[in-house]
């Protein structure tokens, strides 16, 4: 089974498909140009990948999915949110750690919300990953605030140990858990 991803982010794609392969599904990046995950305002990330499948089903009649996550830091009142990504293209992972200076309570959790749809119906399914933010920038792996954050429990961030990623990540979560769903019902 295909399902296409619309995003613009191809380290989406490829963590996705390493949980989805498993089960036979193969995520493809949508080819549309003219479709694109419209964004609304928004502090919640499931209601931006809901609010965008809403859109993207009024024209797509195939199997599709479109995500939205995001880094919620606990002393910061939960931002960047679901502005992560706009917060990560102006200041980066090193703009965090100083607007985290001198701060002990580090803690922080990505949420990533899925929003799938056959073309006609549509379901939502997320995942959280608890964890801490380094006190500097380690690892080369992964993309975005991976080299800040460290899954809890563990000392690596997720960009000095790609494992941890597989195995913790809010994305993995998100994916297992539409994996579980479109085995029941769908394969
Ligand atoms: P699309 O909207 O096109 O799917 P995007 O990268 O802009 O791609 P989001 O709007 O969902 O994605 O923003 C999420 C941002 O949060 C992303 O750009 C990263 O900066 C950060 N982020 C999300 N998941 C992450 C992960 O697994 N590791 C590190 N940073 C992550």
């Amino acid at each position: 089974m295909e399902v296409l991803f619309f995003t613009t982010n191809d380290n989406k794609i490829r963590e996705g498909n390493e949980v989805l392969n498993k089960i036979g599904v193969k995520l493809l990046k949508a080819p549309y140009r003219d479709i694109k995950k419209e964004e609304i305002r928004e502090e919640d990330v499931r209601n931006v990948a809901l609010a965008a499948a809403k859109e993207i089903v009024k024209r797509v009649k195939e199997p599709f999915i479109v995500e939205d996550s995001g880094l919620y830091i606990e002393a910061l009142n939960g931002f960047p949110a679901a502005y992560s990504s706009w917060v990560f293209k102006k200041i980066g992972c090193s703009g965090i750690l100083k607007l985290m200076e001198g701060e002990r309570a580090r803690n922080a959790r990505f949420l990533c919300a899925l929003a799938y749809s056959d073309g006609k119906e549509i379901r939502l399914f997320s995942g959280v990953c608890e964890g801490t933010l380094a006190h500097e920038i380690k690892g080369q792996g992964g993309f975005g605030y991976d080299p800040i954050f460290i899954p809890i429990g563990e000392t690596k961030t997720f960009a000095e140990d790609e494992t941890l990623k597989k195995k913790y990540s809010h994305r993995t979560r998100a994916f297992n858990a539409f994996a579980t769903w479109l085995l029941k019902n769908r394969i």
